[in-house]
């Protein structure tokens, strides 16, 4: 419980309780919601609640819930002291933390504060299969040109990015990091970076600007252009690579240089920057072209080294994946008509398959990326430039069955998207397979819409997901009282209506007060909605399983102050008595800020 120790150190700091929280857009990415977690060995991502004594060996499964709420004073396990170290980092001590982190939700769409605190050198859990310990890889593996382009992103995140490449990756593997500004416009970033650069001596990174804001496909390019590697490894500006990532990735494209290869993408919470697993998902895309995670197909996992053997994908995400030099230049490179973001994933796998390679995901390599549930910039003219680039995919590879897409986007009618010439010029004379040829060789399971599907997907695109079942396990139940008093947290409204307050309330055994706890530390009124840090008050909204703003900590039992993971502040309340709204405030104030959970 030290991190209730260090809670009350900060209590003495300021009284200053504002506090706000981004009402933040969920967005496309889903790897989170993935039931299937398939890998057997997902340490890093089931919950111990050492702190509950648990009514029986299985309750997490069996849906029962506990009924007594004891503190067990176990010794903390080395998972127990990460996620205490995070919540550290969180904290809001004052008024200029507050300051700091909406800024940095505001131009970077992630938490700068936990971020800031991480430092540069942080270690990540091993998440990779067990069996991956064991792989040992040829000597004279080609060396690697790492190109990382960014636009305005968070100065010690990126140092992160890079000392962690720098930390994991063999001196002699390693050619140059190619850090390819692409024109941000943070005052003074590049300078600061350069200096940083200079100062620590890191010859081997390069810090190189194109004359004008070119977008990420063509910064990837002139970061290409440059590269001295025999192999191209592209990151995004926001990751940080795992242990032996990158000897995987070169072993195959040594033993085939048309083979393209993607490291399994774990996840770094944009909230708190918990780093944990995915699992084993590949890369497909949906009829309005957008990219999107799903299950492997059955068969694929059914021995013991199936986790280790790489998996074929129709399609990658786009940021993290490495690729023979000349391969790419041979075929093609990127199509530098394409703008600012968005698309050119699903051209060069496109492209990848259609002209001769293949395109894998290997399990053994682990690199987590920071999924935000925004992006923070736009392009310069204010365009959709997804939409943009995705006409030049549509009409450069897809033949006839770009009508799909076509039919989807009334928008698309009268968009320029380009010259194409060059790109069907290349088609040509690559001599590459026609679209149906992918469809019915790489990506069989790819269902062609129909007018009854899509008027479905329209009115309620949730329920043709996989993950819209999730069962839910519960660990606890209870009210929330605040301490000594007899008044309880309850729904300002009904149980059901989303966006709805909360309030104090006399206590009484009833629905609008009954607290479920669940074991990704949820708190779901009635077993229907979540409840979320808001913008200075919490409020009850569907659960989005991400954690963050929705995920609480606290230490069980009686006077026990309730703490939000994204927020870095505390469940509290204005004033002591009924109708009060119950607010987000610093955890400096245990009149109004400590809770009993009463079972
Ligand atoms: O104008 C720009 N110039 C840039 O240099 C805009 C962006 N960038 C940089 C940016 O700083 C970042 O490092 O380009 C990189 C990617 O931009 P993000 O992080 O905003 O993109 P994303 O992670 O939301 O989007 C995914 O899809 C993109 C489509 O164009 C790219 O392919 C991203 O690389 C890709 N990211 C991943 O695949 C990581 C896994 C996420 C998933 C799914
Ligand atoms: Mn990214």
């Amino acid at each position: 419980f030290t991190w209730i120790i260090s809670l009350y150190l900060y209590f003495q700091l300021t009284k200053n309780d504002i506090v706000a929280n981004d009402t933040r857009v969920q967005t496309e990415q889903p790897w989170h919601k993935y039931n299937s977690i398939n890998e057997p060995s997902q340490k890093y991502s089931s919950k111990d609640k050492s702190y509950l004594k648990k009514g029986s060996s299985n309750f997490l499964n069996s849906g029962k819930l506990i009924k007594k709420l004891q503190p067990v004073l176990a010794p903390p396990s080395h998972k127990d002291k990460v996620e205490e170290e995070l919540m550290n980092l969180g904290i809001v001590r004052n008024s200029k933390d507050q300051e700091i982190r909406d800024e940095g939700y505001k131009t970077h769409a992630y938490n700068v504060l936990v971020s800031t605190r991480l430092g540069y050198n942080r270690s990540v859990p091993d998440t990779r299969n067990k069996l991956c310990k064991d792989v040992t890889y040829a000597k004279g593996l080609p060396s690697a040109s790492v190109i990382i382009c960014f636009y305005n992103e968070h100065m010690p995140t990126l140092l992160r990015t890079i000392h962690s490449v720098l930390d994991r990756t063999p001196k002699h593997l390693l050619e140059e990091i190619l850090l390819i500004d692409d024109q941000s416009d943070i005052p003074n970033l590049h300078e600061d970076i350069d200096d940083y650069l200079k100062k620590n001596n890191m010859s081997k990174v390069k810090l190189l600007k194109p004359e004008t804001r070119e977008g990420l496909i063509r910064a990837r390019l002139f970061g290409a252009r440059r590269a001295q590697g025999k192999v191209l490894v592209f990151l995004d500006s926001h990751v940080e690579v795992n242990v032996a990532w990158i000897e995987p990735l070169l072993s195959r494209i040594a033993e085939k240089s048309s083979t393209v290869v993607m490291p399994i993408i774990d996840i770094i919470n944009a909230d708190t920057f918990a780093y944990t697993s995915s699992p084993l998902v590949r890369g497909g895309f949906n009829w309005g072209l957008h990219f999107k995670w799903e299950n492997l197909p059955k068969g694929t996992l059914d021995k013991n080294e199936d986790f280790v053997k790489p998996i074929k994908s129709p399609t990658m995400a786009g940021g993290l994946f490495a690729i023979d030099k000349k391969y790419f230049i041979d075929m093609g490179e990127y199509d530098a008509g394409m703008n600012i973001w968005g698309g050119e994933n699903l051209e060069i796998s496109f492209r990848i398959w259609m002209c001769g390679g293949s395109l894998e995901l290997i399990p053994c390599s682990r690199v987590g990326h920071v999924f935000r549930h925004r992006r923070p910039y736009g392009s310069p003219d204010g365009k959709d430039t997804m939409l943009h680039n995705s006409l030049r995919v549509a009409y450069v590879w897809m033949d006839d069955y770009k009508q799909y897409f076509l039919n989807q986007r009334s928008d698309a009618k009268n968009i320029d998207y380009g010259d194409i010439s060059s790109r069907l010029q290349l088609r040509k004379e690559l001599k590459c397979h026609d679209f149906d040829w992918y469809l019915k060789n790489v990506y069989p399971e790819l269902a062609l819409p129909t007018d009854d599907e899509e008027h479905l997907k329209k009115k309620m695109p949730d329920k043709f997901q996989p993950w819209h079942s999730r069962k839910r396990n519960y660990v606890a139940q209870y009210q929330i009282r605040l301490a000594n008093t007899s008044l309880c947290v309850q729904s300002s409204k009904d149980t059901k209506t989303k966006g709805s307050s909360l309030i104090l309330g006399v206590c009484a055994k009833n629905k609008r007060q009954m607290w479920y706890e669940t074991d990704k530390n949820e708190l779901v009124l009635a077993q229907l909605l979540c409840l979320q840090a808001g913008k200075s008050s919490p409020i009850l909204y569907k659960c989005h399983e991400m954690g963050g703003n929705q995920e609480w900590k606290h230490k069980g039992g009686k006077q026990t102050p309730i703490y939000n993971m994204a927020a870095g502040t505390c469940l509290g309340v204005s004033k002591k008595a009924v109708n009060a709204t119950l607010t987000m405030k610093l955890c400096n104030d245990p009149e109004l800020s400590n809770w009993d959970l009463v079972v």
